[in-house]
Protein backbone atom coordinates (compact mmCIF):
# COMPACT_ATOMS: atom_id res chain seq x y z
CA UNK A 1 0.00 0.00 0.00
CA UNK A 2 1.18 3.50 -0.96
CA UNK A 3 1.78 5.49 2.01
CA UNK A 4 1.94 9.49 1.64
CA UNK A 5 4.21 10.73 4.14
CA UNK A 6 4.03 14.42 5.29
CA UNK A 7 7.27 15.29 4.25
CA UNK A 8 6.75 13.62 0.59
CA UNK A 9 3.21 15.22 0.09
CA UNK A 10 4.67 18.94 1.30
CA UNK A 11 7.85 18.55 -0.60
CA UNK A 12 6.68 16.60 -3.89
CA UNK A 13 2.81 17.35 -4.30
CA UNK A 14 1.33 20.79 -2.89
CA UNK A 15 -1.95 20.57 -4.65
CA UNK A 16 -2.57 17.10 -2.99
CA UNK A 17 -1.46 18.42 0.30
CA UNK A 18 -5.24 20.07 1.69
CA UNK A 19 -6.82 17.31 0.60
CA UNK A 20 -4.63 14.37 2.04
CA UNK A 21 -2.25 15.48 5.06
CA UNK A 22 -5.37 15.96 7.23
CA UNK A 23 -6.72 12.81 6.89
CA UNK A 24 -3.23 10.59 7.68
CA UNK A 25 -4.61 9.25 10.97
CA UNK A 26 -7.67 8.05 9.20
CA UNK A 27 -5.95 5.75 7.21
CA UNK A 28 -6.98 2.22 7.56
CA UNK A 29 -4.62 -0.47 9.10
CA UNK A 30 -5.36 -4.52 9.14
CA UNK A 31 -5.04 -4.06 12.78
CA UNK A 32 -7.97 -1.33 13.74
CA UNK A 33 -9.30 1.47 12.42
CA UNK A 34 -6.36 3.55 14.22
CA UNK A 35 -2.76 3.37 13.76
CA UNK A 36 0.31 4.77 14.37
CA UNK A 37 1.53 7.17 12.13
CA UNK A 38 5.31 6.58 11.03
CA UNK A 39 7.40 9.39 12.17
CA UNK A 40 8.81 11.97 9.55
CA UNK A 41 12.33 11.96 11.51
CA UNK A 42 14.82 10.17 13.20
CA UNK A 43 14.25 9.75 17.25
CA UNK A 44 17.34 11.50 17.85
CA UNK A 45 17.11 14.38 15.04
CA UNK A 46 15.28 16.69 18.05
CA UNK A 47 18.27 16.42 19.95
CA UNK A 48 19.62 18.63 22.88
CA UNK A 49 15.96 19.54 23.24
CA UNK A 50 14.39 15.99 22.98
CA UNK A 51 16.35 13.29 23.70
CA UNK A 52 16.44 9.80 21.63
CA UNK A 53 15.30 7.42 24.67
CA UNK A 54 12.51 9.56 25.22
CA UNK A 55 11.54 9.58 21.86
CA UNK A 56 11.45 6.10 21.26
CA UNK A 57 9.93 5.62 24.68
CA UNK A 58 7.21 8.18 24.06
CA UNK A 59 6.68 6.88 20.67
CA UNK A 60 7.08 3.16 20.20
CA UNK A 61 5.29 2.02 23.77
CA UNK A 62 2.77 5.23 25.03
CA UNK A 63 1.74 6.33 21.55
CA UNK A 64 1.10 2.96 20.72
CA UNK A 65 -0.68 1.44 23.99
CA UNK A 66 -3.07 4.23 23.41
CA UNK A 67 -3.82 3.21 19.87
CA UNK A 68 -3.86 -0.19 20.70
CA UNK A 69 -6.39 0.88 23.43
CA UNK A 70 -8.48 2.77 21.35
CA UNK A 71 -8.69 -0.25 18.70
CA UNK A 72 -9.38 -2.59 21.78
CA UNK A 73 -12.14 -0.54 23.18
CA UNK A 74 -14.25 0.07 19.57
CA UNK A 75 -13.92 -3.66 18.20
CA UNK A 76 -17.51 -4.52 19.39
CA UNK A 77 -18.97 -0.91 18.40
CA UNK A 78 -18.77 -1.13 14.54
CA UNK A 79 -20.28 2.52 14.28
CA UNK A 80 -17.97 4.15 16.32
CA UNK A 81 -15.07 2.48 15.03
CA UNK A 82 -15.59 4.09 11.38
CA UNK A 83 -16.10 7.62 13.28
CA UNK A 84 -13.58 10.28 12.75
CA UNK A 85 -11.64 10.09 16.01
CA UNK A 86 -12.50 14.09 16.51
CA UNK A 87 -15.95 13.42 16.00
CA UNK A 88 -15.79 10.57 18.79
CA UNK A 89 -14.41 12.94 20.96
CA UNK A 90 -16.55 15.95 20.52
CA UNK A 91 -19.34 13.56 20.99
CA UNK A 92 -17.95 11.46 24.42
CA UNK A 93 -21.18 12.09 26.01
CA UNK A 94 -23.24 9.78 23.71
CA UNK A 95 -20.73 7.09 24.09
CA UNK A 96 -21.64 4.09 25.49
CA UNK A 97 -20.61 4.26 29.22
CA UNK A 98 -18.43 1.16 29.51
CA UNK A 99 -16.26 2.76 26.92
CA UNK A 100 -16.34 6.24 27.69
CA UNK A 101 -13.21 6.43 29.84
CA UNK A 102 -11.18 4.52 27.24
CA UNK A 103 -12.25 6.59 24.74
CA UNK A 104 -11.44 9.68 26.40
CA UNK A 105 -8.01 8.54 27.75
CA UNK A 106 -6.59 6.27 24.63
CA UNK A 107 -8.54 8.49 22.01
CA UNK A 108 -7.36 12.00 23.49
CA UNK A 109 -3.84 10.52 24.03
CA UNK A 110 -4.17 9.00 19.69
CA UNK A 111 -5.27 12.91 18.70
CA UNK A 112 -2.77 14.38 21.56
CA UNK A 113 0.12 12.44 20.20
CA UNK A 114 -0.89 12.28 16.56
CA UNK A 115 -0.86 16.01 16.40
CA UNK A 116 2.53 16.45 18.84
CA UNK A 117 4.58 14.39 16.43
CA UNK A 118 3.49 16.13 13.24
CA UNK A 119 4.41 19.61 14.62
CA UNK A 120 8.09 19.07 15.61
CA UNK A 121 10.63 18.76 13.09
CA UNK A 122 14.75 19.19 13.22
CA UNK A 123 13.93 22.26 10.74
CA UNK A 124 11.70 24.47 13.50
CA UNK A 125 11.82 27.77 11.66
CA UNK A 126 9.64 30.87 12.53
CA UNK A 127 5.64 31.72 12.13
CA UNK A 128 5.42 33.16 8.90
CA UNK A 129 2.05 35.47 7.06
CA UNK A 130 -1.44 34.70 8.99
CA UNK A 131 -0.32 32.93 12.03
CA UNK A 132 2.59 35.25 12.38
CA UNK A 133 -0.04 38.11 12.52
CA UNK A 134 -2.43 36.08 14.76
CA UNK A 135 0.22 35.87 17.47
CA UNK A 136 1.25 39.33 17.05
CA UNK A 137 -2.15 40.01 17.44
CA UNK A 138 -1.65 38.00 21.28
CA UNK A 139 0.84 40.82 21.73
CA UNK A 140 3.47 39.37 20.23
CA UNK A 141 5.92 35.83 20.02
CA UNK A 142 7.83 36.11 23.26
CA UNK A 143 4.35 36.91 25.28
CA UNK A 144 2.88 34.11 23.34
CA UNK A 145 5.48 31.70 24.41
CA UNK A 146 5.48 33.04 27.88
CA UNK A 147 1.72 32.63 28.35
CA UNK A 148 1.64 28.68 26.55
CA UNK A 149 4.90 27.96 29.27
CA UNK A 150 3.20 29.53 32.14
CA UNK A 151 -0.21 27.01 30.92
CA UNK A 152 2.43 24.27 31.05
CA UNK A 153 3.99 24.58 34.34
CA UNK A 154 0.48 25.60 36.28
CA UNK A 155 -0.75 22.39 34.83
CA UNK A 156 -1.00 19.91 37.93
CA UNK A 157 0.58 15.86 37.36
CA UNK A 158 -0.25 15.23 34.32
CA UNK A 159 -1.72 16.90 30.81
CA UNK A 160 -0.70 19.23 28.07
CA UNK A 161 -0.64 22.89 26.61
CA UNK A 162 -2.55 23.72 23.80
CA UNK A 163 -2.95 26.14 21.29
CA UNK A 164 -6.49 26.45 20.16
CA UNK A 165 -7.92 27.87 16.75
CA UNK A 166 -11.23 28.98 15.32
CA UNK A 167 -12.57 29.49 12.17
CA UNK A 168 -11.88 33.12 11.87
CA UNK A 169 -7.70 32.56 12.94
CA UNK A 170 -8.30 33.52 16.60
CA UNK A 171 -6.27 31.79 19.09
CA UNK A 172 -6.54 31.00 22.42
CA UNK A 173 -4.10 29.17 24.68
CA UNK A 174 -5.49 26.75 27.69
CA UNK A 175 -3.99 23.23 29.33
CA UNK A 176 -5.75 19.95 30.19
CA UNK A 177 -5.93 17.16 32.27
CA UNK A 178 -4.35 13.83 31.29
CA UNK A 179 -5.27 12.97 27.87
CA UNK A 180 -8.03 15.23 27.63
CA UNK A 181 -7.86 17.95 24.40
CA UNK A 182 -10.10 21.01 23.59
CA UNK A 183 -11.42 18.40 20.39
CA UNK A 184 -13.90 16.73 23.65
CA UNK A 185 -15.51 20.88 23.62
CA UNK A 186 -15.78 20.32 19.61
CA UNK A 187 -12.66 22.81 19.20
CA UNK A 188 -9.70 22.73 17.01
CA UNK A 189 -6.08 22.55 18.40
CA UNK A 190 -3.34 24.76 15.95
CA UNK A 191 -0.26 22.98 18.40
CA UNK A 192 0.32 21.54 21.61
CA UNK A 193 3.18 20.12 24.32
CA UNK A 194 2.89 17.50 26.29
CA UNK A 195 4.19 17.76 29.92
CA UNK A 196 3.08 14.55 31.33
CA UNK A 197 6.65 13.44 32.77
CA UNK A 198 6.97 10.45 30.25
CA UNK A 199 7.81 13.30 27.77
CA UNK A 200 10.94 15.17 29.18
CA UNK A 201 12.00 13.21 32.54
CA UNK A 202 14.55 11.19 30.90
CA UNK A 203 16.85 14.66 30.55
CA UNK A 204 14.89 17.39 32.30
CA UNK A 205 13.80 15.30 35.43
CA UNK A 206 11.69 17.74 37.98
CA UNK A 207 12.42 20.91 35.10
CA UNK A 208 9.75 20.75 33.51
CA UNK A 209 9.61 24.88 32.87
CA UNK A 210 13.46 23.98 31.06
CA UNK A 211 12.08 21.61 28.53
CA UNK A 212 8.79 23.86 27.78
CA UNK A 213 11.39 26.17 26.95
CA UNK A 214 13.71 24.24 24.91
CA UNK A 215 10.48 22.82 23.08
CA UNK A 216 10.40 25.61 21.41
CA UNK A 217 13.64 25.00 19.11
CA UNK A 218 11.38 21.52 17.95
CA UNK A 219 8.51 23.63 16.20
CA UNK A 220 7.97 23.15 12.90
CA UNK A 221 6.35 26.51 12.15
CA UNK A 222 5.94 25.60 8.43
CA UNK A 223 3.65 22.73 9.85
CA UNK A 224 1.86 24.80 12.08
CA UNK A 225 1.16 27.50 9.36
CA UNK A 226 -0.32 24.83 7.20
CA UNK A 227 -2.51 23.89 10.36
CA UNK A 228 -3.99 27.25 10.89
CA UNK A 229 -4.85 27.94 7.07
CA UNK A 230 -6.32 24.25 7.60
CA UNK A 231 -8.02 25.16 10.42
CA UNK A 232 -9.43 28.39 8.73
CA UNK A 233 -10.76 26.61 5.65
CA UNK A 234 -12.68 24.08 8.34
CA UNK A 235 -10.27 21.49 7.12
CA UNK A 236 -8.63 20.60 10.28
CA UNK A 237 -9.02 17.49 12.10
CA UNK A 238 -6.66 16.88 15.23
MN1 LIG B 1 2.77 11.57 25.93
Amino acid sequence: MLTITRRSVIGGAGALAAVTMFDRAWAQSSSGPFQLEPLEYDYDELEPDIDALTMKIHYERHHQSYVDGLNKAVADYPDIAKMPLQDILAKLGEMPESIRPVLRNFGGGHANHTMFWEIMSPESGKPQGELKAAIEGMGGFDKFKEEFNNAGTKRFGSGWVFVTVDKSGKLGIESCPNQDTPLMDGKRVLMGNDVWEHAYYLKYQNQRGDYLRAWWNTVDWDWVGKRYAAAKAGTLKI
